[in-house]
C-alpha cells in the first residue's frame, strides 16, 4: 500500500514535469504556478532533491526586478491560448526575458526552500543553493512587507482574489461584489473545457477577477499608483510568510548570516496577525471598510502552522467543532460546513484540498498534537491514492473534484508518505 502511493506520487510528477519545472496539471493549468511549486518541491525532495531545488530556482528565475515572485510564469512551449488569462493578457516580461503574470501567491518559497535543503544537505551544500536563493527570497519577502502593507499594519494585503490561491472563496464575496465585472464576451475561459462548471467558480466571478487584475495592468502593476477595488489583510498569507520568515532564519544561520532580522519579522508579524482573531478563527480584514469578514475558511485555520501562536488552543476547539467537524468530515473543508455560502462540490467554497490539509498537518506537529496529525495523514493518503491525486474533494463523500493526476496532491501524500 505505502510503496504503491510512493510509485503512483512518482508517476504523476514524473508525467508533470517539463524540464525544469512541474506544471499543476496538464489540462488545466500548463504553466508553472508560484506556490504550486513550492508545494512540489516538498514533495519532489523525496524523489530528487537536486529536481526539487532546480524547480524552486526556475521559479525565482521568472522573479520581478521589485522582487515579487509572479503567480505565474509562462512556457513558451505552450500555446499562448491553452490556459486564461495568459500571456498576451497580462502582458508582463522580466528583464530575463520571462513572461509572467503581474499577481502574487502565497509565500511558501522559503519553507520549501530550507526543507528540500534538508532532504539532502551535502548535495545542497555543494550546489551552493541556499547561498544561490537566499537573496531573492529576502527580495521576496521584502516586496512584500514594503510594498504590500496597504493598511499599514504590519500585515501584507492581496489585492486579487488569485493572490490568496483559495479563487473564490466565501471570504471574498463582499470584496468582490463592489467590482463593476468585465463583460462575459470581452473574454473566453479556458478552465471549464477541463473540468465541471459547477465544480469552477462563475462567470460572474471570473468577469470581476478580470476586471481587477486590467486594472493592475493598466497601472503598470504599480501597487504606489493602482486605485485597488479589492484589497484585503488573509490570515493565510500572512501566517505562511510568518512561517518562511522562520526558514529564513534557519537558512542565514545555515549560511553563517544573521538570523535576527527574520526572528524579529516574524515576531512582528505574529503579533499583528493577532489583530485578525474574532470568534474563534482568523478572519480577512477588508481595507475598504477597515473591518474583518466573518466567513470561517481554512485560509483562518492555517495560523496553526505560526510557531509559537497565542491563539492556537482556540484554533483548535474550532477545527474540531461543527463548522469544521475535523475528523469526522474528509481533510478539513475549505469553508465552514454551517456557514450560508458553503457547497461541498465547488472549489474554494467547501471542497477539501491536500495543501492545505498538509500545513495544519505540519501545524499539528508543531503544537505536539501528534494524535490529530496522524489522523489526518491517514485520511491525506488515503484520498490521494483513491481520487487518482483529485485537485480537491467532496468533503462529506470524499468524491473527487476538478482535475486528476494533480501535481501538489501527489507530492504532498509523497512528502506526508515518509
Ligand atoms: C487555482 O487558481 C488558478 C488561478 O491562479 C485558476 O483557477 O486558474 C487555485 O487553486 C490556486 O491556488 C492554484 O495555485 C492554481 C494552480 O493549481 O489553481
Amino acid at each position: 500500500m505505502t510503496a504503491s502511493i510512493r510509485q503512483q506520487a512518482a508517476r504523476v510528477l514524473l508525467g508533470n514535469w517539463t524540464g525544469h519545472s512541474t506544471v499543476p496539471s496538464h489540462s488545466l493549468y500548463p504553466h508553472q504556478w508560484s506556490w504550486d511549486s513550492a508545494f512540489i518541491a516538498i514533495g519532489l525532495r523525496h524523489l530528487s532533491p537536486r529536481r526539487a531545488q532546480v524547480e524552486l530556482e526556475s521559479l525565482l528565475g521568472s522573479q520581478w526586478a521589485d522582487g515579487r515572485i509572479p503567480h505565474i510564469s509562462f512556457s513558451p512551449a505552450v500555446a499562448r491560448d491553452a490556459y486564461f488569462p495568459g500571456p498576451d493578457f497580462w502582458q508582463a516580461v522580466t528583464q530575463g526575458g520571462v513572461e509572467t503574470s503581474g499577481i502574487i501567491q502565497p509565500p511558501v518559497h522559503a519553507l520549501a526552500a530550507w526543507l528540500t535543503h534538508l532532504a539532502d544537505s551535502d548535495e545542497s551544500v555543494r550546489r551552493n543553493f541556499l547561498a544561490r536563493v537566499y537573496p531573492k527570497l529576502v527580495a521576496w519577502h521584502a516586496y512584500l512587507r514594503d510594498r504590500r502593507d496597504l493598511g499599514g499594519r504590519g500585515l501584507v494585503a492581496i489585492v486579487h482574489p488569485w493572490e490568496s490561491g483559495m479563487d473564490n472563496s466565501p471570504a471574498w464575496d463582499a470584496a468582490l461584489a463592489r467590482v463593476e465585472p468585465a463583460p462575459l464576451e470581452s473574454f473566453t475561459r479556458r478552465d471549464t473545457d477541463h473540468a465541471s462548471d459547477s465544480d469552477r467558480p462563475t462567470d460572474l466571478d471570473y468577469g470581476r477577477y478580470v476586471q481587477l487584475a486590467a486594472t493592475y495592468r493598466d497601472h503598470g502593476y504599480d501597487d504606489g499608483r493602482t486605485p485597488f477595488a479589492f484589497a484585503l489583510e488573509d490570515p493565510c498569507f500572512n501566517a505562511l510568510l510568518i512561517a518562511s520568515e522562520h526558514a529564513l532564519a534557519e537558512i542565514a544561520s545555515a549560511l553563517s548570516l544573521d538570523p535576527v532580522p527574520h526572528l524579529k519579522a516574524a515576531a512582528a508579524l505574529t503579533s499583528s496577525l493577532s489583530t485578525l482573531f474574532a470568534d474563534g478563527i482568523f478572519e480577512a480584514r477588508d481595507l475598504e471598510s477597515e473591518r474583518l469578514v466573518a466567513a470561517g475558511t481554512i485560509s483562518g485555520l492555517v495560523p496553526l502552522i505560526v510557531p509559537g501562536l497565542v491563539e492556537a488552543e482556540e484554533l483548535l476547539a474550532t477545527a474540531c467543532g461543527p463548522r469544521f467537524r475535523f475528523g469526522e468530515v474528509r481533510m478539513v473543508p475549505s469553508y465552514d460546513l454551517t456557514g450560508p455560502a458553503f457547497e461541498p462540490g465547488r472549489y474554494w467554497r467547501g471542497p477539501s484540498w491536500f495543501n492545505t490539509a498538509w500545513l495544519i498537518h505540519r501545524g499539528l506537529v508543531g503544537l505536539g498534537r501528534t494524535d490529530l496529525a496522524a489522523t489526518l495523514r491517514t485520511d491525506v493518503l488515503e484520498l490521494a491514492a483513491t481520487t487518482g491525486f483529485a485537485e480537491y474533494v467532496d468533503p462529506h463523500t470524499g468524491e473527487p473534484r476538478g482535475a486528476r493526476d494533480f501535481s501538489w496532491t501527489a507530492a504532498l501524500a509523497l512528502d506526508l508518505e515518509q
